[in-house]
């Protein structure tokens, strides 16, 4: 039993009402008129929030032309003047929080509790790490040139979140963007990219054009784009890898998880179930670094289980502007099928089914949140990526199974250890193949950090130093470019 509190929406609602509910591709400075396109709904009640249009070949052609016209421009000022425009955009996301913070919850049905306190602070954090950047470039990176125009794909999961890791970076060290957000998030791409013009960023600098994977591909593909940057999945990963063979394009890829998450005998338990929420209740499981697979010794594996089943049964699943709710729904309908099936396939080989007996809203895609124990290694729930909030669980006898186990995957995005032995964590920290390990925490970002995979979770780093150099390309000293004294 519990009271809702909701947040209020008006000013997301106002905002779309000003456009009409319709919005066209944000190109050379402003909107273009809407054409034929798509709804994008929201997830907790599936009622159509606006219509987007599908971008085409004109609409990329055009896209990719302004981002080409304003990118010398955008090179040749000095790092501090570009800093100074970064810094403008972090202040305006700070500024209007609140509306992206709704705005971000009704499109993706995550909870308003998470866009307020996670998505948009990360986002603002990531443009005023990346002013620094721009403002430290000639000292930093003297025989570097930015790489040009940037052709980005972003996923569902963190709308804003993902514009901010590819876009301040890009921006931040000379390169324009053409963006194509995830067709069921796009609006807080377009109202950033507004409110990014009224904070003074000069036109074609961000281009977004919206659509589905068609549109992806046509931005991919684009024979003037001299990068494309993309998060999404292992599978669409691969294509735009085929597509871009041989062009001469460089490529980012940021792809799909299983991260393990290993529990030794000696954790403190209850701060790992404690972890376990973070790592893959949180955001309703929809995370590419969530901890999907708990690998716990075996002389803890049933307390451990007991203390989540309990835990399990204390989140609370309702409308995204709930402030009180730990989980939203899952993206949509075909998405959560997908779950269900993978959970029913693990059962049906074997797996236990833990899944938390709470009040679930009648309307809206939601799926209880779920642990699968017992489940043989080879059953697709536990190698493959779920993307919802399911926990597949299995044991460990000693730290050399524990090792094997958790690299025991195509992917290697993520990893995190429990233990209060901090020689025991270190040393499988040095053996786990995965771009990011945790000791006694999980899901845990900043911007000054490089996010990104190994094996089949892809290459290229998002954050920090080490992501500065996915933007730039060794200066080629015939062609050094003119820069003005700064
Ligand atoms: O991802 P897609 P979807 C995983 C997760 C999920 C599955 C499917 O397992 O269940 O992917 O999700 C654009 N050329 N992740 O279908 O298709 C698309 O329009 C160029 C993991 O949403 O990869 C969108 O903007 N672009 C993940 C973006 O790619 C193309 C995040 C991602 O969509 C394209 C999301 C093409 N041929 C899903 N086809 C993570 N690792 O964070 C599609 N797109």
């Amino acid at each position: 039993d519990y009271a809702p509190s909701m947040e209020d929406d008006s000013g997301a609602r106002a905002w779309l009402a000003r456009h009409g509910g319709r919005f066209g591709h944000f190109i050379g400075g402003k909107f273009t008129a809407p054409s034929e396109g798509f709804e994008t709904r929201e997830p907790a009640s599936g009622k159509v929030l606006a219509v987007v249009s599908q971008g085409l070949e004109g609409d990329v052609n055009q896209a990719v032309a302004a981002a080409r016209k304003a990118q010398k421009g955008w090179a040749v000022l000095s790092g501090h003047e570009r800093a100074l425009k970064l810094y403008a955009l972090a202040r305006i996301i700070q500024r209007n929080a609140r509306l992206l913070a709704v705005l971000e919850a009704l499109d993706n049905g995550k909870p308003v509790r998470e866009t307020r306190d996670i998505d948009i602070p990360l986002a603002a954090r990531h443009f005023y790490h990346h002013a620094g950047w721009a403002q430290l470039q000639e000292s930093q990176f003297p025989d570097h040139d930015p790489v040009g125009v940037i052709g980005q794909v972003i996923p569902w999961n963190f709308p804003l979140l993902m514009l901010a890791w590819k876009v301040a970076p890009a921006l931040a060290l000379g390169n324009t963007v053409v963006l194509k957000p995830a067709e069921a998030t796009p609006l807080t791409a377009l109202l950033f990219a507004e409110l990014a013009q009224a904070a003074g960023l000069p036109e074609g600098v961000l281009n977004v054009v919206t659509g589905d994977g068609e549109t992806g591909a046509l931005v991919t593909k684009h024979e003037d784009i001299d990068k494309v940057a993309f998060t999404g999945s292992t599978e669409v990963g691969r294509k735009i890898r085929e597509a871009t063979a041989g062009s001469g394009k460089s490529l980012m890829l940021e792809l799909g998880g299983k991260s393990p998450c290993v529990v030794f005998e000696d954790a403190d338990l209850d701060a790992a179930v404690e972890g376990v929420v973070d790592a893959i209740w949180f955001n309703q499981g929809q995370v590419c670094c969530a901890g999907s697979r708990l690998l716990v010794h075996e002389a803890v594996a049933e307390d451990f289980h007991a203390r989540l089943a309990v835990r399990m049964q204390t989140l609370r699943l309702g409308s995204s502007l709930d402030k009180t709710i730990d989980m939203g729904p899952v993206i949509d309908a075909g998405q959560r099928a997908r779950i269900a099936s993978m959970v029913d396939c693990a059962v049906a080989s074997g797996a236990e089914l833990v899944q938390a007996k709470i009040v679930t809203p009648e309307t809206g895609t939601f799926y209880p949140p779920t642990l699968l124990c017992n489940v043989p290694a080879t059953a697709e729930a536990a190698t493959e990526e779920i993307f919802g909030p399911v926990a597949v669980s299995m044991t460990f006898r000693t730290p050399g199974e524990a090792a094997q186990l958790a690299n025991h995957s195509r992917y290697g995005l993520a990893a995190s250890i429990w233990s209060e032995n901090i020689n025991q964590a270190l040393e499988l920290a040095a053996k786990v193949e995965a771009g990011i390990v945790w000791v006694n925490c999980t899901n845990v970002m900043d911007a000054g950090v490089g996010f990104g995979g190994v094996k089949e979770s892809g290459f290229g780093r998002e954050g920090g130093r080490e992501g500065c150099y996915d933007y730039l390309k060794p200066r080629l000293f015939a062609k050094a470019p003119e820069r003005k004294p700064f």
